[in-house]
């Protein structure tokens, strides 16, 4: 499943690929399931180019939006051919080439349900809910657990917009957030030993914080299917394992949401996952990143450079597994 040929530039990666390596584990366990599942996929889906098979949510005159000239960046934008075409999705594959796979994922027609300890649940269509919101566009940097990184202009709205929104009640501490769940549209999810739907989750603190980004497009036009098309997070100070794709569930909880990767293993991918170049994932070095689309490698920054604006969050938790 991982045998393809490799531009030099992604070497690196073979040696920490977290997720892949516990795939690999399990696969042998799977066995020809996973095999006829993925072949399955394979079939159905003619290989397309970075920019086909979206556009389809009927949202396209709302890009590009205005760029907020608040979130800068100290590196250049990364450009799409790269990331467009490196991306973890594992719905449809555990390699990074999921492209022509998310071709499957059918973003029309689309709904969102906000539910759990608010005051106003609702469930609304993907494209009445970004017409409702204020779009923006801001520079982001993102930063794998995988070591590599990029830096993208993403399109969206800010989570706190949808928080002030749904009103949560006094004991909403949580959000979860969640993929959908449709082993017929993503191949991925009939490999029964992940705990699907991928969920992640955040404390409302931190989903209120102005970092905190709900993405609907990315290089000025609406996501791509691989980018998590048609609704994704952006919290660029946590590694990217938080920034969970194709989302159509956010509730709001009074426990701590028990997140896809922490099911899988726990102690390598927490719940705060937290940026900092000082703590070594237990299997490898996160002190620095290989950007996309160059052979170089820069230093990691604590809070993926954004302490300025994170680490208030984390008064009073120290004695939490912050950074793992
Ligand atoms: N539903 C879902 N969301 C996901 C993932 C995934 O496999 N499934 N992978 C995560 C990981 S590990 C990373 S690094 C980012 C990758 O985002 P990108 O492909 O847009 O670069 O998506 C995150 N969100
Ligand atoms: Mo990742």
């Amino acid at each position: 499943m991982h045998i393809r040929s490799r531009r030099s530039w992604e070497i690196p990666e073979s040696a920490a690929t977290p997720e892949s390596a516990f795939f690999d584990r399990r696969t042998l366990l799977g066995g020809a399931l996973g095999l006829a599942a993925t072949t399955l996929a394979g079939a159905s889906a003619r290989a397309a180019l970075p920019g086909e098979g979206t556009g389809a949510t009927r949202t396209a005159d709302l890009y590009p939006a205005k760029r907020n000239g608040a979130y800068t960046l100290d590196r250049p934008v990364t450009e799409e051919r790269y990331s467009a075409d490196y991306n973890n999705f594992y719905e449809y594959g555990t390699n990074k080439t999921v492209t022509p796979g998310s071709n499957a994922l059918k973003v029309q027609p689309w709904t969102v349900a906000i539910d759990g300890l608010v005051e106003n649940p609702f469930e609304i269509g993907f494209e009445d809910l970004v017409r409702k919101m204020p779009l923006e566009e801001r520079l982001y940097r993102h930063r794998c657990v995988e070591a590599w990184s990029m830096a993208v202009p993403w399109t969206g709205f800010p989570l706190a917009a949808l928080v002030a929104l749904v009103k949560p009640s006094a004991d909403a501490k949580y959000v979860r957030l969640q993929t959908f769940f449709d082993k017929g549209m993503a191949p991925g999810q009939r490999q029964f030993f992940y705990p699907w739907p991928y969920t992640e989750g955040l404390t409302l603190a931190e989903a209120t914080n102005d970092l905190a980004f709900l993405v609907t497009g990315v290089y000025g036009k609406p996501l791509l299917n691989q980018f998590g098309a048609p609704l994704r997070l952006a919290v660029p100070w946590k590694y990217g394992f938080k920034s969970v794709k194709s989302i159509n569930r956010i509730t709001f909880t009074a426990e701590r949401p028990k997140t896809f990767w922490e099911a899988l293993q726990p102690s390598e991918y927490g719940f705060w996952a937290n940026v900092n170049p000082a703590v070594p994932h237990p299997r490898w070095s996160q002190a620095t990143e290989r950007v996309l689309g160059t052979d170089q490698r820069v230093p990691t920054l604590l809070y993926n450079g954004y302490a300025e604006q994170v680490a208030g969050l984390y008064k009073g938790l120290e004695k939490e597994r912050l950074f793992v």
